[in-house]
């Protein structure tokens, strides 16, 4: 393991590439390297792209990582992408794009599968982005399809948070359905030679006025220390900014840099880095916790007559209260009776 460490540390990309592997693939291996990995990990600044599928992440991803790699700053990229269930991966024109980058060995490029459960995929990037925080990449940009909560949770782990709309969506701003706007550092909206743009970004600006930040957990209302030098000191909280950018051609995206690196200040700044890592922990140990009782309930009360219960629930025999009632009870004298053999 000490020397997997090293390894892991020193950015080797087979050895990257074979643990992350490992760690898609739910190993136990994977899961005592990353944990040993932990303590080198903090470092890397999380950067999550959401929004609507074919909204552009992808090509603005592309765009944004050339730009970071021209501020000199190391990148590891994550392509969660539900949206192509049958091939088990990103789409071909994602790993065509992403092409542009793939000779710089300051660029790391994973595209997860989502097979399985949300939540599965919830913690295995969570675990993928240990691995590239260890191996030093400074910055981490993941991608994922702003389609439902588990994904927004994903994306919402990151220290910053993008979140990309495009225009001609009208009053109907997607991101706004899936409560996506709450968690957005930033605000993006793409595709800004198309007709609409300005409305969208007005109509964003209105939800933003609407819904400020400060009231989410992360978003915790400290106020930052401005720079010695500077005369006033003043409780800065973070403004979130509306950004336009036409990503296929490159534009905008400078000031999108200059945004995400700004962000990063202000975290740093304040007690917000720390803040972030206290709620991103929190959940982390919930979801495991989770994972973990469930595995517990399954090894306690067979699969059998865990059907039963819910056959009864289905035939209105019982209410699903009482059948939980009678589930927790059955776990609760296994526990003590028998010692149930634990299984992960
Ligand atoms: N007109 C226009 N098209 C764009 C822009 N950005 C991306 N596209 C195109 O929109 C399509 C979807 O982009 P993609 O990056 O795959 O979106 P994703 O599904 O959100 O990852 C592709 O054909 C892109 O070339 C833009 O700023 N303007
Ligand atoms: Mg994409």
């Amino acid at each position: 393991v000490d020397e997997l460490i090293e390894q892991v540390r020193n950015g080797r990309r087979r050895v990257l590439a074979r643990l992350i592997t490992q760690v898609e693939n739910s190993e136990p291996e994977a899961q005592a390297a990353v944990a040993a990995l932990y303590p080198h990990t903090g470092r890397a600044h999380v950067i999550g792209i959401t929004g609507p599928p074919g909204s552009g992440k992808s090509t603005l991803v592309n765009e944004l990582a050339k730009e970071l790699r021209r501020r000199g700053l190391t990148l590891g990229i994550v392509a969660v992408d539900p949206s192509s269930p049958f091939t088990g991966g990103a789409l071909l024109g994602d790993r065509v794009r992403m092409r542009d980058l793939s000779g710089d060995s300051g660029v790391f490029i994973r595209s997860m599968a989502s097979r399985g459960n949300l939540g599965g995929l919830a913690r295995t990037t969570a675990d993928v982005i240990k691995v590239l925080d260890a191996g030093g990449f400074e910055a981490i940009l993941v991608e994922t399809v702003g389609a439902g909560q588990a994904e927004v949770d994903i994306a919402a782990t990151a220290h910053t948070t993008v979140v990309i709309e495009a225009p001609g969506m009208g009053d109907d701003i997607q991101t706004n359905k899936a409560g996506i706007l709450e968690v957005a550092d930033i605000l993006v909206v793409n595709k800004a030679d198309r007709p609409g743009s300005e409305a969208t970004v007005k109509a964003l600006k209105f939800m933003l006025h609407l819904n400020p930040v400060g009231t989410t957990e992360r978003h915790h209302g400290k106020f930052m220390e401005v720079a010695a030098g500077n005369q006033q000191a003043e409780t800065a909280d973070w403004q979130v900014p509306v950004l336009e950018t036409v990503a296929s051609e490159g534009k905008g995206i400078a000031a999108l840099a200059d945004q995400v690196l700004a962000h990063k200040t202000y975290l740093q700044g304040s007690d917000g880095w720390l803040a972030h890592e206290t709620v991103r922990s929190r959940r982390e140990i919930e979801r495991l916790l989770a994972d973990r009782f469930m595995a517990y309930l399954r090894a306690a009360v067979p699969a059998g007559e865990r059907e039963r219960w819910i056959t009864a629930v289905a035939g209105r025999q019982i209410d699903p209260y009482t059948a939980v009632e009678q589930l927790f009870e059955q776990v609760r004298q296994r526990t003590f009776q028998d010692g149930v053999s634990d299984v992960r």
